[in-house]
């Protein structure tokens, strides 16, 4: 089955049901269905036949969600970037998916008259997108994920986390991460509930949304928690279940949690490249400071203490670069396992950083500091932040002034990959044999 076909559980056999509230709006699944063939005659009529790539930077708006569907009904890639890239990490993207187009907003509305569903043969190992992910040594890749692997994530999330049709879900979480794209968007479309889409989490309005929507249902970052601490108790008054994922959750704001909400955060453990491989259970206990247990169909292993993962959701492989083909895939997570299969992870093979959830690679803040003049030397390190788990701070030796770094940073790079500070050195510690010793500058 392809994933419309799974789909149609809601599109067709809900179609009078409201399936999405947006901006003050609410619609049904039937005009959900009728908007995105519209979407997916337009992109026909501009040329985009199956195979092709459409990169799209939007913020959350139904548009995003028409688009996509689009993609799935014509069989084109869906190829989402982050909506706060600039144009130094577009290009990058752009250049290797080599897309038919990219789609702003500038661009929108994508609609014709044309309202019947366009009729493309597909199976489910066509890819249905592309999610570009921070390379740890080198470019960024694209990790080529196929209808089966959104189908089967989807599935298991509904068995194991209960979701239906019941469900009301409020998603505040950008669709261009495998988090909401993977999760949230596949689980409201398989289940059928009702979804409210926010453009984006804002702590200053988010309780208002949780006491006027009344979900059942929320999927957040560990920041995202941190800063619902702040909420007042009622928000989780109609609330069901509460998962966490992306970035390690402290157990300390689990506890918090608890105590305020009466609510135990279900952690998960997932990434681009594998969708979600480990959860603690819906039914019996949630521990703080462990993902729980691996998905059903995954099997995991700890090889000299990284966890690698094979199964149905690993992905074909990235774009234009090696398939995986069913082999073990290496998470560069380290992890133990207990007796009962209980996986804690411990920290991670490289220097990437989590800020908000949003992954950092050092290694791209370095380059950028090293082409400019009267930078001898660069390393950027991770430090602890309460809200957003880290942020990134530069290190440098040379003359250069900490101000224009900050600007060339500021112009070039997302803001979430900002440095918080630029610190001059003399020379940046290293070992005998020329390492970078990252763990001196951290303390
Ligand atoms: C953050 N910003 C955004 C934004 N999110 N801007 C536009 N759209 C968004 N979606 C910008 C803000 O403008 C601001 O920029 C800065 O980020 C911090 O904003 P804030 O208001 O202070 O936010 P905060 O309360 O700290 O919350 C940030 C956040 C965000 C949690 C909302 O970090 C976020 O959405 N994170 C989710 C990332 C995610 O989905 N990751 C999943 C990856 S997949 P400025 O310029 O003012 O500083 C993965 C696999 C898996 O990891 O297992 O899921
Ligand atoms: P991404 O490349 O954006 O898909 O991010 C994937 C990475 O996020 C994983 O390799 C982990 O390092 C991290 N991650 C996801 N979920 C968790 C979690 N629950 N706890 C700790 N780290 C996590």
């Amino acid at each position: 089955m392809n994933l419309l076909q799974l789909f149609d559980l809601s599109l067709i056999a809900r179609r009078d049901a409201v399936g999405l509230e947006w901006n003050g709006k609410s619609y049904t699944f039937g005009e959900i269905e009728e908007r995105s063939n519209r979407t997916a005659n337009a992109l026909e009529a501009r040329g985009f036949r199956k195979g092709d790539r459409l990169c799209v930077h939007l913020s959350n708006r139904i548009e995003l969600i028409d688009l996509f569907l689009a993609c799935v009904k014509l069989g084109v890639i869906f190829v989402p970037i982050n909506i706060l890239y600039r144009q130094r990490e577009i290009a990058h993207i752009t250049g290797d998916a080599e897309p038919r187009e990219m789609i702003t907003e500038a661009e929108l509305p994508l609609t014709s008259d044309r309202r019947e569903r366009p009729l493309e043969s597909l199976d489910g190992d066509t890819p249905a997108a592309i999610i570009y992910t921070s390379g740890t040594t080198g470019p960024s890749k694209g990790a080529v994920l196929t209808h089966n692997n959104f189908a089967v994530n989807a599935i298991n999330l509904l068995a194991c986390w209960q979701i239906s049709r019941d469900d009301r879900f409020l998603l505040a979480l950008p669709l261009f991460h495998i988090h909401a794209l993977g999760n949230g968007l596949h689980c409201w479309l398989l289940s059928g509930c009702r979804m409210r889409l926010l453009e984006r989490f804002d702590h200053r309005t988010a309780a208002d949304e949780f006491l006027d929507f009344q979900p059942t249902l929320f999927f957040g970052v560990p920041t995202i928690y941190v800063r619902l601490l702040d909420a007042p108790p009622e928000i989780a008054q109609t609330m069901r279940l509460f998962v966490s994922g992306s970035a390690p959750l402290p157990p300390h704001v689990f506890d918090e949690f608890r105590r305020r909400f009466g609510q135990t955060i279900l952690e998960r453990y997932g990434m681009t490249e594998a969708f979600m491989i480990a959860s603690n259970p819906y039914a019996g206990e949630r521990r703080a400071g462990t993902v729980g247990f691996a998905m059903p169909g995954m099997s995991v292993r700890i090889i000299d203490g990284e966890l690698q993962v094979r199964g149905p959701t690993v992905c074909a492989g990235y774009w234009g670069r090696e398939s995986f083909d069913g082999a073990w895939f290496a998470t560069g997570d380290l992890a133990s396992m207990d007796e009962e299969g209980r996986i804690t992870l411990l920290g991670r093979k490289s220097e990437l950083i989590i800020s908000g959830g949003f992954n950092i690679y050092p290694r791209e803040i370095e380059e950028l500091l090293l082409e400019q003049k009267g930078v001898r030397e660069a390393a950027v390190v991770g430090v602890a932040d309460p809200i957003r788990g880290e942020v990134p701070v530069a290190y440098f030796a040379g003359d250069a002034a900490p101000e224009d770094l900050d600007r060339v940073c500021r112009d070039q790079l997302a803001s979430f990959k900002m440095p918080r500070r630029f610190v001059r050195l003399e020379s940046i510690p290293r070992t005998a044999l020329g390492k970078v010793q990252k763990h001196l500058l951290k303390s």
